[in-house]
């Protein structure tokens, strides 16, 4: 069956060229943005928070996803629950955006009152006939891997989250992240299309002009070039930094911290890469100085010199180092402005003041971000006049962006577009 917009959709799709960014419309137009938030953020996986955003039972945490709003909670018997922030009444919306605590889930509207597992409890005034049985909350397809929630609002998620589900708890486990505590939030609103902001974090191109705090720590990562594509001198630097990563994967394996990069990049619904990245200089974490901002180390670790476990997916970044993790999601608001929302995690017991200070633990992503947001909105700015044609992607550095236009593409077709 055609979908409504996908006469109009998919010659654009066509239009795109290999190892070039997309054409103007696939990130400007509207109904490009309705197609964008149907099929890459209701019909797959997407990141939407994490088990410490709702540490005690009855914590409550509403997200909002296009007209979809979902709620994370912890139920009375301190399990995760994901439902449908919808009455099974007349639909009223049951809790505000943000962050509550509540004993039961009770509408505004006409008071009936659920149970933290979803179940309805109360209805008034619905006469004796009435069957509650079959009105509790509807339940939202959701996995907590390795305390990250993922959620998929489709009745038939993607299965091939498995890859992902597998190496992540193995790789998160010692980082206990079910279990730590949200120090800081941040919360940016971008002036460009979700893709743009999702293209400017997988390069790092533009890090060494924009990112001086960043670069204090972060190393680019080298990957998916062709080595017969580069100059002679790009070749030797790609050559020595794939010696390096070589040398510290394998020692990192043999210590039993697993490390080398798993991805499921292109001919997949579920879109990931995780890899145990070198952090440079003091090597501890992505803070000014490079070295750790929280003397307790998350979760069972016990050193500061394992790196920094990255994962990406289509809607987000995280890096899990020794002392904190920090954890990125962007969420579509129209085809112009995107949410960008970043928690600063560390152990739970970890005190500020005592144990880190919080300008230290924030600050290189704080100033990352808000340089983030000025470059998508710059690069968006551009997209919109008449004059851009799109452009070729480095294959040095940005293979990573061909990667992820590539499959943007082959998921609008196979979703009917
Ligand atoms: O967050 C990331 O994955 C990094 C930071 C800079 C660019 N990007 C590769
Ligand atoms: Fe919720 Fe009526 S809409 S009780
Ligand atoms: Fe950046």
């Amino acid at each position: 069956m055609l979908n409504t917009f996908s006469s109009a959709i998919s010659p654009l799709l066509d239009q795109r060229m290999p190892g070039h960014a997309l054409p103007a419309g696939l990130y400007t137009r509207e109904d490009v943005f309705k197609a964008d938030l149907d099929v890459f953020f209701r019909r797959h996986w997407i990141y939407v928070g994490l088990e410490c955003d709702v540490p005690e039972p009855g914590d409550a945490h509403v997200i909002d996803l296009g007209s979809s709003s979902i709620i994370l909670l912890r139920d009375d018997d301190s399990q995760i629950r994901v439902l449908h922030n919808v009455c099974r009444h007349r639909g009223a919306r049951l809790l505000d955006s943000g962050t509550s605590i509540v004993s039961k889930l009770v509408c505004p509207y006409h008071q009936w009152t659920y149970e933290l597992d979803g179940e309805l409890a109360f209805a008034p005034h619905m006469g004796t006939g009435f069957d509650k049985t079959c009105k509790s909350l509807k339940p939202v397809h959701f996995r907590s891997i390795g305390g990250l929630i993922y959620v998929c609002l489709s009745d038939n998620p993607p299965e091939d989250i498995g890859t992902l589900e597998t190496v992540m708890r193995e790789r998160l486990a010692p980082y206990d992240i079910a279990n730590s505590k949200v120090a800081f939030q941040s919360e940016i609103i971008e002036k460009g299309n979700w893709k743009l902001t999702i293209e400017n974090n997988r390069e790092c191109y533009h890090c060494s002009s924009n990112h001086p705090e960043l670069c204090v720590s972060f190393i680019d990562l080298d990957f998916g070039f062709d080595p017969a594509s580069l100059s002679p001198e790009d070749r030797e630097e790609a050559e020595q930094h794939q010696a390096l990563y070589e040398a510290r994967t394998k020692a990192w394996e043999a210590e039993g911290y697993p490390s080398a990069a798993v991805e499921q990049l292109v001919d997949c619904a579920t879109n990931f890469r995780t890899q145990r990245l070198i952090i440079a200089g003091a090597g501890e974490s992505q803070t000014p100085d490079a070295t750790a901002a929280s003397s307790k180390l998350l979760g069972s670790m016990t050193r500061k010199d394992l790196g920094d476990v990255h994962l990406w997916g289509h809607n987000c970044w995280h890096h899990f180092m020794g002392d904190h993790a920090v954890c990125t999601m962007i969420i579509p608001l129209s085809a112009d402005e995107t949410l960008v929302r970043t928690k600063w995690l560390v152990h739970k017991d970890a005190v500020e003041g005592r144990d880190y200070d919080l300008d230290k633990l924030t600050s290189v992503w704080v100033a990352t971000n808000e340089q983030d947001a000025q470059l998508v909105a710059r690069s968006y700015s551009g997209v919109v006049d008449p004059a851009y044609e799109p452009g070729p992607y480095s294959p040095f550095t940005e293979g990573q962006l061909d990667n992820f236009v590539t499959w943007y593409i082959d998921r609008m077709r196979a979703n009917g577009y």
